[in-house]
């Protein structure tokens, strides 16, 4: 169905009343409701559904190259780009019985090439599970002809909605290195115990566990994000100095969001001709009182 701006937008739902909007521009997903209608997701109100900008919220696809350190234009060029949807993908191992989703695929254009010379193929799985769990697939696969490789690197770049930031705490980081945007991307390690939040926070952390847990304490509502391929995370807030600066971000939305990335951003992958790389997040929102200890 048309979303914004005459874009198109695809609307998954789930019997037990759980949702998703992925809209085909950027291949990204732009809501992701509970069964009681609660929006999980972090999307500006002053999100811009205009080409060729990147939608403000939601989980913008970072690809092929995360951050402003390349050559392409900050975070890449997937994630302004028209998708189209994959009516006959070759057999994704994610499965979807009983289970709601659509297929994207995007492929390298005459324009693209023009700065990134490579043909790829990136296919995209957006699944939402029985219990509510919303899981992306990514299938990249090196199509050149000319015998090249190409190296990339990646982030789902996940906004999710929290009441307040000052309450909320980030479980599965504990003493790991990181690099911080913020201080040149310098190396530190992270204190022992879980991570909160009281200013602007950019960091890379590196060798990630495959759980991320991120607890917010005023709904009693707990995150957990699970991740394959993805060795990295990024953590991101921009407190108030930046938000401002932000022309698609309100002054003081950065109370209700926080940005936990599912990446490979430290060691970029590399594909011969054939070869394809798969990077899977699932993520799913429990009661607190489930916790993260599961
Ligand atoms: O998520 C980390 C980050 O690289 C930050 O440095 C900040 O730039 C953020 O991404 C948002 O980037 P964007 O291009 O979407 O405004």
């Amino acid at each position: 169905c048309m979303g914004v701006n005459g874009l198109e937008k695809v609307i998954l739902t789930e019997v037990r009343g759980f949702s998703a909007e992925v809209y085909l521009y950027g291949g990204q997903v732009t809501s992701w409701k509970n069964e009681h209608r609660e929006e999980l997701l972090f999307l500006s109100n002053k999100a811009i559904f205009k080409p060729p900008k990147a939608i403000r919220g939601g989980i913008p696809i970072c690809f092929p190259q995360f951050s402003n350190h390349g050559s392409l234009e900050q975070h890449g060029f997937a994630r302004n780009r028209f998708w189209t949807e994959d009516l006959d993908p070759p057999p994704f191992a994610t499965n979807t019985t009983n289970k709601a989703f659509i297929d994207l695929i995007l492929k390298n254009s005459e324009e693209d090439s023009k700065i990134w010379p490579h043909r790829y193929e990136f296919r995209l799985r957006i699944t939402l599970g029985p219990g509510g769990d919303l899981m992306l697939t990514s299938r990249i696969r090196n199509t050149n002809t000319d015998g090249k490789s190409f190296t990339f690197t990646f982030a789902y770049h996940t906004y999710f909605s929290v009441t307040d930031i000052s309450e909320v705490r980030v479980e599965g980081l504990e003493t790991l290195d990181y690099l911080d945007n913020l201080k040149n991307r310098e190396r530190f390690t992270e204190q022992g115990d879980a991570i909160t939040f009281e200013s602007e926070v950019d960091k890379v952390y590196l060798s990630t566990p495959t759980k991320i847990a991120i607890l917010d304490h005023e709904r009693k509502r707990t995150f957990v994000l699970r991740k394959d391929g993805l060795p990295d995370a990024v953590v991101w807030n921009p407190w108030d100095k930046k938000a401002k600066a932000l022309s698609d971000f309100g002054d003081d939305e950065y109370k209700h969001m926080l940005c936990i990335e599912a990446a490979c951003v430290e060691k970029p992958i590399t594909l011969k001709p054939g070869e394809e790389w798969k990077g899977r997040q699932e993520i799913s929102a429990v009661p607190s009182s489930y916790c993260s200890g599961q």
